[in-house]
């Protein structure tokens, strides 16, 4: 690694994905300039370095465009003891192998089921898409969010359906986590903290709501009352109480 200034970060900030590249930055010691955008701002910074999603992580060796490409590159050039790859093969594979799943279902399915729940409260929107972000991106909020509002619903097919298929992959996923978690151990995947478990507490986060989680501004009192229910119901379960754990204990 050649780096000599800090890598620059862009994101949308309440985005899980870009929360899962932020807490693997910071468990490795790495530094970084976060640059939150708000929806579509984005667009402007992520077709500057040719990209699209985010986050985007941009280097001195090069820019990566998708979350698992940065944590695989990070562990690479990490110089900390700290390693979220196992270095064992199998256990490698494993951890691969339940970050696609969280990746590909889970990520998927708790986005949806969130702006299901909540893409029509301006309030608790405005909120979660303006933290950090620049000022004048906020000023222009009252202009793009019925824009950007109507192109999520196509986007991510949201219908009252959808929102509770949605959810209900996602008890299937904290279920399986749960029979993982089963015999008793501390980590999803060995002895050893990895990128499984920031993964999945990462991409588990807007369905429990931890309390230590960095970008997320809204009172989770003022959420609708299907919502605090659903969150309630899912942090009692084993996969729920784990994520909630490894925030509180791996997060800072
Ligand atoms: N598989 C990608 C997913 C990234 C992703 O879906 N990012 C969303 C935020 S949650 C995004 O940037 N959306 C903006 C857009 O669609 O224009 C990753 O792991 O990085």
């Amino acid at each position: 690694m050649t780096q000599t200034k800090p890598f620059r970060l862009i994101t949308i900030p309440i985005s899980h994905y870009c929360e899962k590249v932020r807490w693997a930055l910071t468990k490795q010691k790495i530094s970084f300039v976060e640059e939150a955008h708000m929806p579509p701002f984005h667009l402007l910074a992520t077709a500057s370095v040719g990209g699209k999603l985010t986050p985007i992580l941009v280097t001195e060796d090069g820019k990566f465009t998708d979350s698992t490409d940065i944590l695989k590159y990070l562990d690479s050039i990490s110089l900390t003891q700290v390693k979220l790859f196992p270095t064992n093969p199998e256990l490698r594979k494993k951890v691969e192998e339940l970050e696609e799943l969280f990746d590909e279902k889970l990520g998927v399915a708790t986005r949806l089921w969130g702006y299901s729940r909540l893409l029509d409260n301006r309030k608790i929107i405005k909120n979660a898409w303006s933290n950090g972000v620049p000022f004048f991106e906020t000023m222009f909020f009252p202009v793009i969010f019925p824009v950007v509002r109507s192109l999520a619903y196509k986007k991510f097919g949201i219908t009252a359906n959808s929102g509770q298929q949605a959810y209900a992959e996602i008890q299937q996923i904290f279920e399986q986590v749960s029979q993982i978690l089963a015999d008793g151990r501390k980590y999803l995947v060995g002895n050893q903290f990895s990128v499984a478990d920031i993964t999945f507490a990462a991409l588990a986060a807007p369905v429990i709501a931890p309390p230590e989680h960095p970008k997320s501004r809204n009172n989770s009192q003022e959420l609708p009352a299907q919502m605090l229910s659903e969150i309630k119901q899912l942090q009692e379960t084993v996969a729920g109480k784990f994520a909630l754990h490894m925030y509180a204990t791996e997060r800072f």
